[in-house]
């Protein structure tokens, strides 16, 4: 039921959309709270704090079905739910009631600012400065790539408030026209092109203390706890864009004649079909596994939501690819939307964490053991 409701919503909210706010480079931003409406605004914030309560298995159902219609606007989603959560994890009861009534309506849209120009996969290397003031902390330094950067309401900032290395790193709030706050101009992307990614740039930016997530150098767990989820939604969005694009394609073949016959008649094309089916089907499998395995808290949860982001994306980004060549010249056309998706799912192999950092999360596991 609740895979149908977010298919039937994307049907008819954002798929029939999803080239034109590509063109546009923008998402309107009435979508959001018709989105919160079904719940989707806090999908695994508790049901106490106001949130739906959802597991993180039935998180990827949604992010799945969300993306048959379009990757970029569900994965623009998943993060504003990562950080949702993270407020409704590690907040403490005032910072809950001040930010997250406002996000789970998505009145207030939420961004996630680890990565920085000198620091990507080693997130921990973070240099933005949150120097103590009476009223709070003042922060200064410069935030790459932030998907919502000069869109959204909030930005949860990942950001030095001690020493070098992890544990000096704290997650604060800042809110949307703070001073000091100020974005670079927007990037041009390959892909995910509908939601709009800049610098975050903070110059002296002063807020309140109460701003501040949980307890002063725990921010870099939050932020990977954060990332465990976030890394699933990521893989749930490359399964629904190459899951859309397969039946798409198959429907294509019955109607394409070549030599005589429909496409889908040569067995050589048969076979890459069933490969495709059969690659989905694993993907999946073992998206839910590590899902459940995060729901239920077991030790090897975080490896194995960093194996299914790097097997359920490459599958994605395969298959993807392979629709496109199966559809020939018209593949390549904007038209039939299978190219859109390539380049939407391209970006999954690089952003959560890219697939070297997944693989290296993997074997630091098997190594300690
Ligand atoms: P680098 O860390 O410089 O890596 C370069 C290459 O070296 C990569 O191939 C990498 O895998 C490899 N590499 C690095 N270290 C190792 C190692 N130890 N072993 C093996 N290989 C290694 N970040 C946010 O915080 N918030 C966002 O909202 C956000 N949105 C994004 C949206 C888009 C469209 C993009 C492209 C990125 C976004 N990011 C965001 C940033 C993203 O998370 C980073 O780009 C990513 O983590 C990689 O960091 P980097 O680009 O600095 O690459
Ligand atoms: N889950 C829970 N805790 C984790 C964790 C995870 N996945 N990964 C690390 N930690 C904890 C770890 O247990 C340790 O805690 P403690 O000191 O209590 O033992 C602490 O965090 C520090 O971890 P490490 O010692 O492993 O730190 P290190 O710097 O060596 O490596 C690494 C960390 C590489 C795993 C981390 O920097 C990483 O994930 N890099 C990729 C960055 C990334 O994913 N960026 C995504 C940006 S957001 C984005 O792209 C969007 C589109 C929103």
């Amino acid at each position: 039921m609740i895979f149908d409701m977010a298919k039937a919503f994307g049907d008819e909210h954002i798929k029939p959309n999803a080239q034109a706010w590509e063109k546009a480079e923008n998402i309107p931003k009435d979508l959001w709270p018709k989105l919160a409406e079904l719940g989707f605004g806090g999908l695994y914030v508790r049901e106490e704090s106001g949130g739906s309560g959802l597991s993180r298995l039935d998180a990827t159902l949604v992010f799945e079905a969300l993306s048959m219609s379009c990757p970029s606007v569900a994965a623009f989603l998943s993060i504003h739910n990562m950080c949702a959560a993270m407020i409704d994890k590690f907040g403490s009861d005032a910072l809950r009631a001040q930010f997250l009534p406002r996000a789970l309506s998505m009145e207030m849209v939420l961004s996630y600012c680890l990565t920085e120009p000198g620091s990507g996969s080693d997130a921990a290397a973070l240099k933005t400065r949150a120097e103590r003031t009476n009223e709070g902390y003042a922060l200064t330094g410069t935030k790459a790539f932030i998907s919502g950067g000069g869109y959204s309401g909030a930005y949860i900032v990942m950001c030095r408030t001690g020493d070098d290395g992890p544990k000096g790193i704290s997650t604060v709030i800042v809110e949307d026209k703070t001073d000091g706050l100020s974005f670079g101009g927007l990037e041009d992307k390959m892909g995910w092109r509908a939601q709009p990614t800049r610098q975050v740039q903070l110059d002296d930016c002063h807020i309140p203390a109460t701003n501040l997530v949980g307890e002063e150098g725990k921010g870099f767990t939050y932020a990977m706890a954060g990332l465990n989820g976030g890394r699933l939604n990521i893989a749930a969005c490359s399964l629904g864009a190459a899951q859309a694009a397969l039946t798409q394609t198959v429907a294509y073949m019955a109607e394409r004649k070549a030599f005589g016959k429909s496409i889908d008649q040569f067995q050589a094309l048969q076979f890459r079909l069933a490969d495709m089916e059969i690659e989905l089907q694993a993907a999946r499998v073992f998206l839910h596994q590590a899902a459940w395995k995060l729901d239920t808290g077991t030790p090897d949860a975080a490896a194995h939501c960093a194996m299914a982001k790097k097997f359920v994306t490459e599958a994605g980004s395969r298959v993807a690819n392979d629709c496109l060549q199966l559809h020939g010249g018209y593949g390549y056309l904007a038209d039939y939307g299978i190219e859109k998706l390539v380049r939407d799912l391209r970006v999954h192999e690089i952003l959560e964490g890219t697939n070297e950092i997944m693989r290296m999360i993997v074997s630091r596991g098997m190594i300690a053991k």
